[in-house]
């Protein structure tokens, strides 16, 4: 579903669980810092207002998003680490570079994910250009960093409930 037409943030509101006790490790992509500084202050707000201590957040940074897929893993091996929370910001370019990137941490991540039996969120935005990029970190269609902080608690609550 296009993120045009649903701001999960804001449709799901109601129904976070609570972080209180929860660890969450969070992989900054740096290329595109103005999106994906907007994507991580989005997470750790949302992270925090639902519970999690500002201490349990476990914050590493990554040249760019095709090394979110290597960043996750080192912050899954951390067994005190509940989920982790990629971020990242591709965007659209005339090469297939874009391509590649997208393709790898998707494919990257949820291996990662497999691997460690962990949530592992996918925050990386793939927009056309950087006008979709704002958009989606803080703008006319919310923050997908909170959105992802949200996809986080409720994976680890279903974890913690299974
Ligand atoms: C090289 C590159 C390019 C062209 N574009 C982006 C981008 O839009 N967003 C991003 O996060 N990273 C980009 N990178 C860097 C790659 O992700 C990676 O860091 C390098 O290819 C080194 O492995």
């Amino acid at each position: 579903m296009s993120s045009a037409q649903k701001n999960l943030s804001q449709v799901e509101g109601s129904n976070i669980p609570n972080g209180k006790g929860m660890r969450i490790g969070i992989v900054l992509s740096e290329w595109n810092s103005e999106i994906t500084g907007a994507l991580f202050d989005g997470a750790v707000k949302t992270l925090v207002e639902n519970g999690v201590s500002k201490d349990d957040v476990i914050i590493t940074t990554v040249p760019g998003s095709f090394e979110l897929t290597l960043g996750s893993q080192f912050l899954c091996e951390d067994k005190s680490i509940d989920a982790v929370i990629a971020l990242g910001c591709v965007i659209q370019g005339e090469t297939r570079h874009f391509d590649f990137i997208c393709d790898a941490v998707a494919q990257g991540i949820t291996n990662v994910s497999l691997k460690y039996n962990k949530p592992v969120i996918f925050g990386l935005l793939t927009p056309n250009t950087m006008q979709q990029a704002q958009d989606r970190a803080g703008g006319k269609h919310g923050n997908k960093g909170d959105e992802a902080a949200v996809t986080a608690l409720k994976m680890v609550a279903l974890k913690k409930g299974l």
